[in-house]
């Protein structure tokens, strides 16, 4: 959990640079870079252009670190929603709502 939050921190820090922001083009190579097998249409560069303006709340064109953060609590919620489906389909542990 630790090395986590390191990770999620150290990994903004490195492609802000010396800026308090991901600039369009940073927030594009950060995607593609570290997101590929996480997400779909990395590849994409409309679709990240697409994907920054969905998480830009100040419509400033940049993404701050708490913009950032809204995208790794989608990727994060997205990923454990993803692991009870596969649970279930495998008919393994039920979801913890399933349980009496
Ligand atoms: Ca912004």
């Amino acid at each position: 959990m630790e090395s986590a939050i390191k990770t999620v921190v150290e990994v903004y820090l490195k492609f802000a640079g010396t800026k308090e922001n991901l600039s369009g083009s940073a927030f594009q190579k950060m995607v593609k870079k570290q997101l590929g097998n996480i997400m779909t249409d990395t590849d994409s560069s409309g679709a990240i252009k697409e994907m920054r303006q969905g998480l830009d709340d100040n419509q400033d064109g940049k993404v701050s670190f708490p913009e950032y953060m809204t995208l790794v609590g989608y990727l994060a919620n997205t990923l454990s929603e993803q692991k009870v489906k596969d649970q279930e389909a495998a008919g393994g542990a039920p979801a913890a709502q399933e349980i009496p």
